[in-house]
C-alpha cells in the first residue's frame, strides 16, 4: 500500500509539472522530450517503488501471504470505517453505553414494567419482584426485542441481580423475584433501579427503558405491586472507572501482536480510606475463551499508574479477525479476591474507540498505535466478549 502511495503521487506531480512545462505555444520537439523525459522519469520511479515492494516481500513468509494481506487488510479497514462512520455520531452524542434505541425515538413510548416491592422488617430484606413487561419497544430487525430486566440498588452498583432474557416478545413475563439485604435506617438513603434491557449476541445491549424508585419516596407498610411506565434511559451515567492508555502494534507477516501497557488514569477507588493498588490483566480471547494471560507489574497506592510494559502474542493473520484483546484494571488486595475495577476490549467485534484503535492498528502494520479509552464495568464486556460470569 505504501508503494502505490508513493508512485501515484509521483505521477500526479509529473503530471502537475508536464502541466506547467506545456503551455499550448511550446514546439512540438520539446514536447517530445518532456514526454519522453517524463516517461523515463516514471518508468524509474516504478522500478524504484517495484524493488522495494519485492525487498519488502523477500522478507516475509510467503509473497502471496503478503499480497493476501494486503488485500484482506483493506478490507478490514474499510469494513472498520464504514461502521465508525455508521456509528460514530450516536457515540459522539451519547457516550453512555446503550442508549442508541432511547435516543432515536425520544417521543416514543417505550412500554411498562409491572413490579412488586416488600419490605420485611424483620429480616430487613427488600425483595424486589419483577412480574411482567409489555408495549415495550422493538429494537431488533424484524420488530422483536429480547428483553430482560436489571436489578439494583443505587448507589452500590456492585450487587446487579439480572432476570432471565425472554427471546423475541414485547410483553415479557419474568416473575422473578430478587433480595436485597438493607437495614431500614439506610434505606431511604438507596434508590431502586429496574432497567430493561434488549439482550444482543454480538453487540453492546440496548437499553430499552428504566424506572428508578428513591426508596424514601415508597411507604413500605405494606407490599406494593403497580404498573409504572419505562422512562428513557438516557440520564444514566457510568460510574467513572478511569480510563486506560495502551498501544497495539500488528505485524501481520510474523503474526504477532504487540499490547504496550501505558498507562491509567483517574481510576476508581477501591480501598477505603486508600487508594488502590492497579495491575492490568491481558487477555487474547478467540470464541469466548482465554487464550493467553499476561499481566503487569503491580502499582502500589496510586489511582494514576504508570506502566510502559510490553506484551507480544502470536496470532497468524488468518486468526486476526477472530481474536479478541481483554485488558482488566485490577485493584491488588493483600487479603481478599483482587477486584476488578474496569475493563475494556479491543477487536473486529468491538465497537466505538474500541474498534477504531484495532482498524487503526490493522491499517497500519508494524507501527505501534496507542489510544486512550473509557474502563466499563466488568459484568457489560463480559456479556459482549461471551465470558460467563459466576
Ligand atoms: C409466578 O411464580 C409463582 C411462584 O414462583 C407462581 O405461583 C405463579 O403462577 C407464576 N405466575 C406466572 C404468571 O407465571
Ligand atoms: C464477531 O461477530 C460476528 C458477526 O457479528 C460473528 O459472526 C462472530 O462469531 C463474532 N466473533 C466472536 C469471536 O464473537
Ligand atoms: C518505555 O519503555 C521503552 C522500552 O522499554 C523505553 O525505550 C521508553 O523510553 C520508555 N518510555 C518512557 C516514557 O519511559
Ligand atoms: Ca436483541
Amino acid at each position: 500500500m505504501h508503494c502505490i502511495y508513493i508512485t501515484s503521487k509521483k505521477r500526479e506531480r509529473l503530471l502537475n509539472l508536464t502541466r506547467l512545462l506545456c503551455p499550448s505555444a511550446v514546439p512540438p520537439w520539446a514536447l517530445a522530450t518532456i514526454l519522453i523525459v517524463a516517461g523515463l522519469l516514471l518508468l524509474c520511479c516504478c522500478f524504484c517503488a517495484c524493488k522495494k515492494c519485492c525487498g519488502k516481500r523477500k522478507k516475509g513468509k510467503k509473497g502471496k501471504d503478503k499480497v493476501k494481506a494486503q488485500i484482506n487488510m483493506k478490507e478490514v479497514k474499510e469494513l472498520g470505517k464504514s461502521y465508525i462512520d455508521k456509528v460514530s455520531q450516536g457515540w459522539r452524542l451519547l457516550p453512555s453505553l446503550g442508549t442508541r434505541g432511547s435516543h432515536q425515538k425520544p417521543q416514543e413510548k417505550l412500554g411498562k414494567l409491572q413490579y412488586s416491592l416488600d419490605y420485611d422488617f424483620q429480616s430487613t430484606q427488600l425483595v424486589v419482584g419483577i412480574l411482567q413487561a409489555a408495549d415495550l419497544p422493538a429494537l431488533d430487525i424484524g420488530g422483536t426485542s429480547d428483553p430482560y430486566v436489571k436489578v439494583f440498588l443505587l448507589p452500590e452498583k456492585k450487587k446487579k441481580y439480572e432476570t432471565k432474557v425472554h427471546r423475541k416478545t414485547l410483553n415479557p413475563t419474568f416473575n422473578e423475584s430478587f433480595t436485597f439485604k438493607v437495614p431500614y435506617s439506610e434505606l431511604g438513603g438507596k434508590t431502586l433501579v429496574m432497567a430493561v434491557y434488549d439482550f444482543d449476541r454480538f453487540s453492546k445491549h440496548d437499553a430499552i427503558g428504566e424506572i428508578r424508585i428513591p426508596m424514601n419516596t415508597v411507604d413500605l407498610a405494606h407490599v406494593i405491586e403497580e404498573w409504572r411506565d419505562l422512562q428513557s434511559a438516557e440520564k444514566e451515567e457510568h460510574e467513572k472507572l478511569g480510563d486506560i492508555c495502551f498501544s497495539l502494534r500488528y505485524v501481520p507477516t510474523a503474526g504477532k501482536l504487540t499490547v504496550i501497557v501505558l498507562e491509567a488514569k483517574n481510576l476508581k477507588k477501591m480501598d477505603v480510606g486508600g487508594l488502590s493498588d492497579p495491575y492490568v490483566k491481558i487477555h487474547l480471547m478467540q470464541g469466548g475463551k482465554r487464550i493467553k494471560k499476561k499481566k503487569t507489574t503491580i502499582k502500589k497506592n496510586t489511582l494514576n499508574p504508570y506502566y510502559n510494559e510490553s506484551f507480544s502474542f502470536e496470532v497468524p493473520f488468518e486468526q486476526i479477525q477472530k481474536v479478541q484483546v481483554v485488558l482488566t484494571v485490577l485493584d491488588y488486595d493483600k487479603l481478599g479476591k483482587n477486584e476488578a475495577i474496569g475493563k475494556i476490549f479491543v477487536g473486529c467485534n468491538a465497537t466505538g474507540a474500541e474498534l477504531r484503535h484495532w482498524s487503526d492498528m490493522l491499517a497500519n502494520p508494524r507501527r505501534p498505535i496507542a489510544q486512550w479509552h473509557t474502563l466499563q464495568p466488568e459484568e457489560e464486556v463480559d456479556v459482549v466478549v461471551g465470558i460467563k460470569t459466576s
